[in-house]
């Protein structure tokens, strides 16, 4: 399938690198954008060989926020109508395989939040993320006010979203908004190694191990641990691990199949 504001490929087996285009608004989010993000996920998600995807934009901006223009005449009734967003954050919230975002440049508004969105960020060094939504007279609204205050604590977050100031990468690492920080120039090769390395690992432990951790922000402690040893009991139900294990006892790389 063709689409006119994000590019799909398949850079290696099993990952799919999905590139936000829309060069001319810094990437911003509009509804074409997010309907062909949500369909190219649709079609990731149905791809048994599909094991990882990434989410990246362009050097200069992963995405500058939701499209201000397409928004900025819109009435509450249209907005409450169409359900602004929620289908296109739905549906990047019950993708089961996992998702990574490589940010270079701006990540701002619904641009951080989309990325706050996959399962975690690696960010070049050029990376700017905020959530400047108080500058236009509104709030966060992909979940900006919740996810960023669990990834960096409340403080930080407040100042960010009273503020609307943006945090560099290195702030940004020091927070744990990214999990790393790479040079820009090396971003998609690193974030790509890392998609093969897990499409290369057993699937069904894959999606359940995302759950697993999905579940840590739904759950009190307590339920969690009993998810997580339910769910590592059934892992035994595979053949993949008997694979993993008995190729640990053999001193050879493991040939997962998926079963
Ligand atoms: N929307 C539309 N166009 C944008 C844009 C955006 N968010 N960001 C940039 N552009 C466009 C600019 O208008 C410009 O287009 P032309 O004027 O050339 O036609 C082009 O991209 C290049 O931008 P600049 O000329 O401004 O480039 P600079 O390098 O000078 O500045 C910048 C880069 C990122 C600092 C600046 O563009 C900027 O401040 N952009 C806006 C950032 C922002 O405020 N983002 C937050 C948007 S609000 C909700 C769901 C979602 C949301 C809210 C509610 N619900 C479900 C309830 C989300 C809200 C937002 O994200």
């Amino acid at each position: 399938m063709s689409f006119e504001t994000i590019l799909t490929e398949a850079p290696s087996p099993g990952v799919t690198l999905i590139r936000l285009n829309r060069p001319q608004a810094l990437n911003a989010l509009n509804s074409q954008l997010l309907d062909e993000l949500g369909q190219a996920l649709e079609i990731a998600e149905a791809d048994d060989a599909v094991r990882c995807v990434v989410l990246t934009g362009s050097e200069r901006a992963f995405a500058a926020g939701a499209d201000i223009k397409e928004m900025s005449e819109k009435t509450y009734a249209e907005m409450f109508r169409i359900d602004f967003f929620a289908q296109a954050a739905q549906r990047i919230e019950r993708f089961r395989k996992p998702i990574i975002a490589a940010v270079a440049g701006y990540a701002l508004g619904g641009g951080c939040e989309l990325a706050m969105l996959c399962d975690f960020i690696v960010a070049a060094e050029t990376a700017k993320f905020g959530q400047p939504e108080i500058t236009l007279g509104v709030a966060p609204g992909i979940g900006g006010t919740q996810r960023l205050t669990r990834l960096v604590g409340k403080s930080k977050a407040m100042d960010m979203i009273l503020t609307g100031r943006m945090m560099d990468a290195a702030e940004a690492e020091r927070a744990g908004l990214v999990s790393r920080v790479v040079p820009a120039d090396k971003l998609l090769d690193d974030v790509l190694a890392t998609a093969a390395k897990i499409a290369g690992f057993a699937p069904i432990a894959v999606m359940m191990n995302k759950e697993l951790v999905d579940a840590a922000y739904e759950t009190t402690l307590s339920a969690g641990v009993a998810m997580e040893r339910r769910l590592f009991h059934s892992l035994f139900a595979f053949d993949d691990q008997k694979e993993g294990m008995s190729a640990f006892v053999d001193k050879r790389p493991a040939k997962f199949t998926g079963r």
